[in-house]
């Protein structure tokens, strides 16, 4: 790991400002220095390391462009997205967990919260004192959010909490969760619902074989009184939880090539330095023809998130061009580590290097935030005006 270096083959770092590449290399020192020496471990004993926390904190991948009075970074949309590039590098369980917290938790409290909701969480959540898990998939609906089951009622004073989300990641210890429920006339709201609120639990979902460093568990709610104050004010409807994907998707969009290029640096050197046949498979026309068309593939992957990220710092981005980059990054990095793994033949299967943990991790990346197919459908719906999944 001391040798990575992102390839850049096109030069994009020149259209990087000194500010993106700052933050992107303090991301990635943190990420070589406290991450990649110990995340294997972890991932074998299917636990997170809580230790690093902190050092996400440090680094701004709590909120990265959540403003400064909120105890965010305050950096731009580019920022966000080379800190997750280098999280990724190291492990998508590591950058999962900030993605919730970003994207997912600090993003609808500062969007849609109310002034004080802002003010009594966000800090915390920038500094992980607090962290924060997503409440949206539910047992039976999983594309289809829409048809959650999870509901409220309001009770005078507060409201009364019915339901059970799976898949949360962060469940397990999550401080606060943001879930998605709906109204006794249907309409759908975020509550911030609290850990040791009673009626309220988040056992943990083991078995993973894929971000194994993460936690992912479910949401229980069986009549948890949510106190009225909880309940995000500034959006409801669908719309709401979906405008935090876009945000979510954004980061994931930049975090596969992490992962990818991290395949592409192994196979790379491993492929220079393995002898057979008398000669470095890497002089091999067959393995040539694999790392070259994985550094064609994150260079196109590299320039279709610097351009999404220009569009979404502009506010123009649109969730069909967020899908867009999310299906293609993430199969382009899955198929990456396919490839990868192949070279260094039967070590591509140990623990000694990270590509089968990538390519493990990434058969989540590729399901979660809208799988593959619906992101298919979703350009589908946009470029013909009807949607499919209906
Ligand atoms: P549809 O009828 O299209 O839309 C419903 C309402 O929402 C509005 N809307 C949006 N608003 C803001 N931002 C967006 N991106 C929006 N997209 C749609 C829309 O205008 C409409 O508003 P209104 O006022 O007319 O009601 O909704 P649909 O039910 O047909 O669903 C569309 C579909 C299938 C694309 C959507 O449901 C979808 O994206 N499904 C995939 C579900 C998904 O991605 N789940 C992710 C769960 S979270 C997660 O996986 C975290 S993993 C995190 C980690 O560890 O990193
Ligand atoms: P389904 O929706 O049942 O889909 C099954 C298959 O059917 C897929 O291949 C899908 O593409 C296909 N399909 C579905 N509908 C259609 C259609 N109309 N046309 C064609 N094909 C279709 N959710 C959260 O809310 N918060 C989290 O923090 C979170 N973290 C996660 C962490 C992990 C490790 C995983 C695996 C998932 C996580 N999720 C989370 C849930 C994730 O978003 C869902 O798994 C995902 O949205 C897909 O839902 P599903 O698993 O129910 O699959």
């Amino acid at each position: 790991p001391d040798l990575f270096e992102a390839p850049d083959y096109y030069n994009l770092d020149e259209l990087l400002t000194d500010e993106h590449k700052l933050v992107r290399d303090a991301a990635r020192s943190w990420v070589k220095r406290d991450v990649s020496p110990i995340i294997e471990e972890y991932a074998q004993r299917a636990e997170f390391p809580n230790q690093i926390i902190k050092g996400l904190a440090e680094i701004g991948a709590f909120g990265p462009y959540i403003p400064e009075k909120y105890g965010g970074a305050g950096l731009d949309q580019i920022s966000y997205g080379l800190i997750m590039q280098e999280i990724e590098r190291g492990d998508s369980g590591v950058r999962s967990t900030a993605s919730v917290q970003s994207s997912l938790v600090m993003y609808p409290i500062w969007k849609y919260g109310s002034e004080e909701q802002r003010n009594k969480y966000l800090p915390k959540l920038a500094s992980g004192e607090f962290m924060g898990c997503f409440g949206l998939t539910e047992p039976d609906h999983g594309s289809n959010p829409g048809g959650m089951t999870t509901n409220f009622k309001d009770k005078g004073d507060h409201y009364l909490l019915n339901g059970a989300k799976l898949w949360i990641s962060n469940a397990p210890f999550a401080d606060i969760a943001v879930v998605w429920a709906k109204n006794e006339e249907g309409r759908i709201h975020g509550l911030v619902v609290e850990r040791g609120m009673e009626g309220f639990s988040t056992p943990e979902t083991h078995n993973k074989w894929s971000l194994r460093a993460s936690a992912t568990g479910e949401l229980i709610f069986d009549n948890v009184k949510v106190p009225k104050e909880n309940l995000l004010p500034g959006k409801s409807g669908l719309g709401a939880p979906l405008g935090c994907l876009d945000s979510a998707r954004f980061g994931i969009a930049w975090g596969a090539i992490g992962a990818a290029m991290d395949c592409y640096d192994t196979a790379l050197r491993y492929s220079k330095e393995r002898i057979q046949f008398d000669k470095p498979i890497g002089g091999t026309q067959l393995q040539q023809k694999k790392l070259a068309e994985m550094i064609t593939e994150i260079t196109k992957a590299q320039l279709l998130a610097w351009r999404l990220g220009v569009l979404r710092e502009e506010g123009k981005a649109t969730t069909a061009q967020i899908s867009m980059a999310k299906r293609n990054n993430v199969d382009m990095a899955i198929k990456i580590a396919r490839e990868a793994r192949q070279i260094l033949g039967g070590m591509g299967i140990t623990g000694e290097y990270s590509i089968m943990r990538h390519m493990m991790n990434l058969e989540s990346v590729i399901t979660y935030e809208g799988t593959h197919d619906i992101h298919l459908l979703i350009t589908g719906m946009d470029i013909t005006g009807i949607a499919a999944f209906k």
